[in-house]
């Protein structure tokens, strides 16, 4: 491929981390141009029909848009394939990459609830959709289908590493009991393509989207950061 892609993202995006972890897996070299979606530039707008990241920017004027499409484009442009070569299997991956889209709907409604019912509620439903996981991980692992990382682990990182966040000041006992999915989580957090995905200042990021919230999470954040100020004044 004669022109360097370039992959436009916003810091925190989790559908843009599903891309990068693609790149880098495949050893493409890419650029990265990150947007603010609050105030979004005219060429963004005239280049993502729905107005969100990621978008691949291809050679001359031709960009992507939407994750699945654009992970299925690298995959079978660039390198060795992720996805695997059986249809059945590959139609079961695709399913399990919208499972893990719709978990994180199911992290958007825990950071978003108002109250503690609604957070708990969220979190329930979170849990129910672990617990599946636990029982259709390959159980000799070490990633979802076994020993090849496929575009389902693609998926997946960016949605353990908002728990990584969240429990730096919540208990939430999301993952106990569900070893696999703990073995799974601890696997991709250890890959160089899923480190080098965000940037360092991802968690201070984070934190200050959740604090901005104005949701059940942001009062517990708060709560936490007291408590911390309190026992450093003593
Ligand atoms: N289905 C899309 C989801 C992408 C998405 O939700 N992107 C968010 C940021 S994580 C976005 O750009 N939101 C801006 C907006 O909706 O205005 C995909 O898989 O690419």
């Amino acid at each position: 491929m004669p022109d360097t892609l370039t992959l436009i993202s916003h810091a925190l995006c989790p559908y843009v981390q599903r891309a990068a972890i693609v790149l880098h897996e495949k050893n493409v070299p890419f650029d990265r141009v990150t947007i603010d979606l609050a105030d979004k530039p005219d060429w963004f707008r005239a280049a993502s029909p729905l107005g969100k990241v990621p978008l691949l920017k291809l050679g001359g004027d031709r960009y992507l848009f939407e994750s699945a499409p654009i992970v299925e484009f690298l995959d079978e442009t660039e390198g060795s394939r992720l996805h695997p070569e059986d249809p059945a299997e590959r139609a079961r991956h695709r399913a399990y990459i919208e499972f893990a889209s719709q978990i994180l709907n199911g992290i958007g409604a825990l950071y978003n609830a108002r109250d503690d019912t609604g957070f708990y509620a969220a979190g329930e439903a979170l849990r129910a959709k672990f617990r599946h996981l636990e029982g259709e991980l390959d159980p000799d692992g070490p990633f979802f289908a076994g020993r090849a990382f496929s575009l389902v682990d693609a998926a997946f990182a960016p949605v353990f590493r908002y728990f990584d966040v969240f429990e730096t000041f919540l208990t939430l006992e999301m993952f106990d009991d569900l070893d696999r999915v703990l073995a799974w989580r601890g696997k991709l957090a250890a890959r160089t393509s899923v480190q080098e995905a965000v940037t360092a200042d991802y968690p201070a990021l984070l934190t200050a989207f959740l604090q901005n919230r104005n949701s059940w999470i942001s009062q517990l954040l708060d709560l936490r950061s007291r408590e911390r100020s309190l026992l450093v004044a003593h």
